[in-house]
């Protein structure tokens, strides 16, 4: 069974907070550094028992993980066995579609980044308070190259990414911790976590097990460009108005409606009650009595988002090997009117994209590079070539289209002029267990 205290709590669970502020530091005192690291950060590092019940989850939970930069800042020499972690996310950038790092926040540029504290609470007022002990704790020893807020949106909104679309509802689970809901793919431990059974790399530093990697993206999204697509483009079918037809898709692209239903049990109208079934929305393997899925995509398109990347009955046999837990949060303002009226995004927004796994190549990389931006994938249908994933796929910054969007005309090509979700870049991380916190890590 897995030792839940000794990893990290993000990584299986989640920190689940309303706020979260990512830190990015760079280490100037490592001796010092390390030294508090095993003295005073270890334990207000919140593990994965701590958050599994609200009594015993701190007001303020914190996680940390490294880059290879901040390994080598930190006299760690050890391979990790991850090639894509030990060369840095900037020199994966254009393999993952970015256009380079034009649009790139510049800290991420330049392997400037040691680490990431991670800090998760309900309000911004816990967190900076929780940030100016752990600064004073510190003494010095890292500075700020750069920070990301967080937050979950208000209202009714609450749970949605800033599309409108309800997120955290699929999620593999996994060996020795959680039983799998109907639909949910029960992973190995291996498959998110170093060092446990079917880690796909076979020789790893002993202190790295039970740590995973993160991958962070930094994902703007043109939500008021994004609506305007939906609005110009309604899908045109008997009994649906064109607000409906907007609607649907939307709800198309991503494989969910806003509510967070499945297209493939709910193909032409939202079903809120179906959304809210935490035994039902995931039940669903995009396969049905009398459709042929290697043609049909009446219910959902081979190129919607949650089927790109995370194919069901598409394969066969079951994957073992190609999953992620999500663990992001959106940041940036709500759209405002000028905004909204001019369609047209002034303030920037989007998602904190957090992505743990054990293998980075077989993970968020494998996802977005070998599936997402892959015209040919799937590979065994009809159409040889089903197109991009319309909100995630990225050529470059050059326009993508997609086939199958329309329910009434699965060959009907649509071209997608801009890109709604545009990558300002991240960085590959390496989260720990606690006990290479104070041991290998401040050795
Ligand atoms: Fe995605 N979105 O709002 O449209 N994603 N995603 N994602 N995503 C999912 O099932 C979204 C991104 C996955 O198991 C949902 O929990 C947005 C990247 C995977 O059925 C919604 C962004 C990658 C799943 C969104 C974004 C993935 C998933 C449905 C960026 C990997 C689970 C909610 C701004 C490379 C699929 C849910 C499954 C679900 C959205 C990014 C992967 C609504 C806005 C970069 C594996």
């Amino acid at each position: 069974s897995l030792n839940l205290d000794d990893i990290q709590g993000d990584i299986l669970i989640g920190m689940k907070k309303n706020q979260e502020l990512f830190f990015f530091f760079s280490i100037t005192n490592s001796t010092l550094f390390k030294q508090k690291l095993k003295s005073d950060i270890k334990v207000r590092v919140t593990t994965t028992t701590q958050l599994l019940s609200v009594s015993s989850q701190p007001t303020t939970a914190l996680n940390v993980a490294f880059s290879q930069q901040g390994l080598n800042a930190l006299g760690v020499t050890d391979d990790l066995g991850d090639p894509l972690f030990t060369a840095g996310q900037e020199a994966d950038a254009s393999v993952l579609g970015d256009p380079g790092t034009t649009n790139w926040v510049p800290s991420f540029v330049g392997k400037q980044i040691h680490g990431v504290f991670l800090l998760a609470s309900d309000t911004t007022s816990n967190l900076n308070s929780f940030l100016s002990d752990l600064n004073a704790i510190l003494q010095g020893a890292i500075q700020e190259v750069y920070s990301l807020n967080g937050a979950a949106r208000p209202g009714d909104q609450q749970g949605h990414e800033h599309f409108g679309f309800l997120d955290g509802i699929s999620q593999p689970a996994v060996t020795g911790f959680n039983t799998p809901l109907p639909g949910q793919e029960l992973v190995a431990p291996g498959v998110i976590l170093v060092g446990e059974d079917s880690d796909p790399v076979a020789t790893r530093p002993t202190w790295a097990k039970d740590g995973s990697f993160l991958a962070f993206r930094q994902l703007s999204q043109k939500v008021p460009e994004f609506e305007k697509f939906l609005t110009d483009n309604p899908i045109i079918e008997d009994g649906l108005t064109p607000a409906q037809g907007s609607a649907l898709l939307g709800a198309r692209l991503v494989g969910r409606w806003k509510s967070g239903a499945p297209v493939d049990l709910a193909p032409k109208f939202d079903d809120p009650v179906l959304a809210a079934d935490p035994t039902r929305n995931n039940n669903f393997t995009f396969a049905h009595p009398g459709q042929n899925i290697l043609n049909d995509q009446t219910n959902c398109p081979f190129t919607a988002h949650i089927r790109k990347t995370k194919p069901r009955a598409d394969f066969p046999t079951p994957n073992p090997g190609n999953h992620i837990i999500r663990a992001g949060i959106p940041y940036g303002p709500e759209v405002g009117p000028a905004e909204a009226a001019s369609n047209t995004t002034v303030t920037e927004r989007g998602l904190a994209f957090v992505a743990y796994q054990s293998d980075i190549s077989n993970g968020f990389h494998f996802l977005q590079h070998t599936w997402a931006n892959n015209v040919g994938f799937f590979f065994n249908k009809n159409q040889t070539q089903p197109g991009w994933d319309p909100l995630i796929g990225a050529n470059g910054g050059q326009p993508r289209w997609a086939l199958g969007l329309d329910q009434t005309n699965f060959d009907r090509n649509i071209t997608l002029e801009n890109d709604f979700i545009v990558s300002r870049g991240g960085e590959y991380f390496f989260s720990p267990s606690l006990s290479a916190l104070s041991g290998a890590l401040s050795a």
